[in-house]
């Protein structure tokens, strides 16, 4: 499958310049191509210059708003982020036309921090006029949710949070869900460390999007995901995450065996990938949520049989009884098994109904803050009333 990314904001920015450097690995290690262009877009110059993969030319990274921010970021006023965006719109459609290899892309993915300025009030403004200039191509969006420490120390993040989640929601043909917060929980040495970070949420797309585009026989599953399958896959609210495990066995490398304890061996290597797949999942999410469902199975030819895919079938299935569920096997080198899960369409996500609870409570209280601040300037300006201006 071939992506075309666009990053908004500092941290869409950054993540889509991890998908270039996936797209370069990609060439690198199967020679195949899934990301005919990668874009960033943000109203801060200098996040711009601090990408490294993106071609730093200015039609693959888009400053918009120059005018009225001075380059220098909306200052998490996503109102204005959504603003500059649509005013600009035109800049970002000229940068996609411009794009060789356009026509081969099978759809677009729209990144952005929820909680930010630029990047939160930007992306379902960006994804709506994507969908109107290219209606046969899907267009995702991936939102990065804010690490819990910004949301208690700033009222703003949660607001914006709700506010970019809702929007996006309503346009975009699936909305990938990752949540800042849920890395640093396993690892709190990444707290500082966003291009790790960044590293982990970009991982799961690259077995997912090559799968499809090998064009080396020996590559080529059995059962092979392509972008059809994929795109059929994904609907609404989404996590996704991928899980590894060795499956090294002792003797011969490369002859099949027939032992029954290697088949348990193989069988026991792909219950552990979807297990730890599940637990690195980017959102928390109860897979029984899921409308739909994806896995794909990557691991040396030989080590894939149709039992192991059949097992892994079966506990997918167990894991999301109400889920539509779709599959494929990708042969590769190495000797890691590893698979990578898709649950969309869920129908309940606890962090999003969070956030519209507290935020449906905090905008009667901003509208009255507002309300209270209008009356006290009026009362002031009706004091001065009578005193001469110089103006
Ligand atoms: N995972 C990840 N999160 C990031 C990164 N940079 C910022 N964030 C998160 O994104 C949110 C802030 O959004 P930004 O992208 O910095 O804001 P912006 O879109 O540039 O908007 P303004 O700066 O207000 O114009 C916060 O929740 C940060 O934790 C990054 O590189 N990786
Ligand atoms: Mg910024």
């Amino acid at each position: 499958m071939k992506l075309i990314v666009i990053g908004l904001g500092q941290c869409g920015g950054r993540v889509a310049d991890e998908f270039a450097r996936l797209n370069q690995r990609a060439v690198m290690e199967h020679k195949v191509f899934i990301m005919p262009g990668v874009f960033a877009v943000n109203t801060d110059a200098t996040d711009l210059s601090g990408l490294s993969v993106i071609k730093p030319d200015y039609q693959h990274r888009i400053l918009i708003g120059g005018r009225r921010t001075g380059g220098h970021g909306v200052g998490k006023v996503n109102e204005l982020g959504a603003e500059i965006a649509r005013e600009d719109a035109d800049k970002i459609i000229d940068a996609l036309r411009s794009t060789k290899n356009f026509y081969e892309s099978d759809a677009f993915l729209i990144v952005a921090g929820a909680a930010g300025g630029t990047g939160s009030g930007s992306v379902a403004v960006v994804s709506n006029i994507i969908k109107e200039r290219y209606p046969d191509k899907p267009a995702y969006a991936l939102l990065i949710l804010p690490f819990e420490h910004e949301e208690r120390t700033e009222e703003r993040t949660v607001y914006n949070a709700a506010v970019c989640l809702k929007s996006t929601y309503s346009v975009a043909d699936a909305v990938f869900l990752v949540d800042n917060q849920r890395y640093i929980k396993k690892d709190a040495s990444l707290r500082l460390n966003l291009s790790k970070i960044n590293k982990l949420i970009v991982e799961p797309f690259y077995d997912l999007l090559c799968a499809g585009e090998e064009k080396e026989a020996k590559y080529v599953g059995a059962k092979t995901l392509d972008a059809g399958d994929i795109i059929q896959s994904l609907s609404g609210w989404t996590a996704i995450g991928c899980g590894y495990a060795s499956v090294k066995r002792k003797g011969f490398l490369f002859s099949r065996s027939s032992d029954f304890r290697d088949r348990d061996r193989e069988v026991h290597s792909g219950l552990k990938a979807v297990d730890e797949a599940l637990s690195e999942l980017s959102i928390e999410c109860d897979p029984r949520d899921a409308g739909r469902a994806l896995f794909l199975t990557a691991a040396p030819a030989k080590e894939m049989s149709t039992g192991l895919i059949k097992e892994i079938g079966d506990w997918v299935r167990n894991l999301a009884p109400n889920a539509v569920i779709r599959n494929g096997d990708y042969p590769r080198k190495g000797g890691n098994l590893s698979v990578s899960l898709i649950f969309s369409e869920l129908s309940d996500v606890g962090r999003i109904r969070e956030y519209y609870r507290s935020t449906a409570n905090m905008a009667t209280v901003l509208k009255q803050r507002g309300q209270e601040t209008r009356d006290k300037l009026r009362e002031i300006e009706e004091l001065g009333r009578d005193i001469p201006s110089l103006i």
